[in-house]
């Protein structure tokens, strides 16, 4: 069967999806999730927070931003051997990429030979190398690609009309920005968001709107469900319905049928139960190991126990498992 990559979504659409019963919707997500990878197969990456905290960012659901008060200690960029002490230990764990994290609105001229000296010492040890540090310059994406980065992650987090609500320091636009300018450098896009901000059912399908009609889909698109920091303005707020999350990885995976959907912040308060049913409704990938950038995710037994329990097998690398053609 062939899958057709669509650029042209419609809002009313994916609402139609968010209405369709349950069981209907996982059916449906599922299947397309088999067009094109094993579905035995979840995408490991390990996360690392390089420099932590002191954003001068206004974020509300983050941690790190220096406006709130939060039980995040700012901690200043790490050195290539520290990282690259925590990057032998994810590999030996069973990760295949290391994303690196820095709590930056964007890298300053001084950091960025600094990063880049990360990149390449850890792309030397065979893993895929991630890294996330705010907004991009066009030079700046080219310099992360010649030092080696495969993927840049960068998320658009919200509908376009949400965004205002939940960020004041910088606005869509600009993400967009940096995200063509790491599509131009040649790096492999990591971009997704967070739900359970206080969105509506529409703005929860305007995200996915906005990720699948981006010029290419990215090729990996983490959806996180809020972890709720204290101190940050979105502490306290109410929960997202657990199935409302579980349809929303399922949409994702129908209106992106060739990306990695990755299961990512919130995973520390799911059931096993309610990520196996992410797993069925199409998710392909995790963080993995025992802290996100600042906040708890499950132990290293725990998933290895529930990878067993379910069947499952780190993917050697991302999108080696192609079964179809895919028709842009
Ligand atoms: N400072 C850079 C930026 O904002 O792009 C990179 C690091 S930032 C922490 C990366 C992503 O983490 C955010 O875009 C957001 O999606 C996610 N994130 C941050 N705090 C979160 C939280 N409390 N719950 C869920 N996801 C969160
Ligand atoms: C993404 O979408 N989620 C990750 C990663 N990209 C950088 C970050 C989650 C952060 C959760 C809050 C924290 O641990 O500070
Ligand atoms: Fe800063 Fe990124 Fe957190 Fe926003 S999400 S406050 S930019 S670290």
């Amino acid at each position: 069967m062939t899958i057709r990559i669509r650029h042209d979504w419609r809002r009313e659409e994916l609402l139609a999806l968010f209405s369709l019963p349950f069981t209907e919707l996982l059916y449906r997500a599922a299947a397309i999730h088999r067009e094109r990878f094993d579905p035995a197969e979840i995408q490991v990456s390990t996360l690392l927070s390089i420099k932590t905290g002191g954003c001068p960012e206004d974020c509300a659901y983050c941690p790190q931003s220096q406006r709130y008060s939060t039980d995040v200690q700012p901690q200043k960029l790490m050195t290539t051997e520290q990282v690259l002490e925590r990057a032998r230990a994810a590999q030996a764990s069973g990760a295949t990429r290391f994303c690196m994290g820095a709590a930056w609105r964007s890298p300053k001229d001084r950091d960025l030979p600094k990063v880049t000296e990360m990149i390449r010492e850890v792309k030397a040890l065979g893993l895929e190398t991630c890294a996330t540090l705010g907004m991009l310059d066009k030079d700046q994406a080219y310099a992360l690609k010649d030092a080696g980065l495969d993927y840049y992650n960068h998320n658009i987090d919200t509908a376009p009309e949400f965004y205002e609500d939940i960020v004041h320091t910088h606005d869509y636009q600009d993400r967009l920005n940096t995200l063509e300018h790491v599509r131009d450098a040649g790096l492999k896009t990591c971009c997704g968001g967070i739900v359970g901000m206080g969105e509506t059912r529409l703005q929860r399908a305007g995200l996915l709107q906005a990720l699948a009609n981006l010029p290419t889909h990215p090729d990996s698109v983490p959806i996180n469900r809020l972890v709720q920091a204290t101190g940050t303005p979105l502490h306290g707020i109410k929960e997202l319905d657990q199935f409302e999350f579980v349809r929303t990885i399922a949409i994702a995976r129908i209106a992106m049928p060739a990306s990695i959907i990755r299961l990512s912040a919130g995973r520390e308060t799911m059931s096993d139960a309610l990520q196996a049913l992410c797993f069925m409704a199409g998710a392909n990938s995790i963080f993995y190991g025992e802290t996100l950038l600042t906040t708890a995710n499950p132990k290293i037994e725990q998933d290895q126990s529930l990878f067993t329990r379910l069947g499952l097998v780190p993917m050697p690398y991302a999108g080696t498992t192609v079964h179809t053609d895919i028709v842009e």
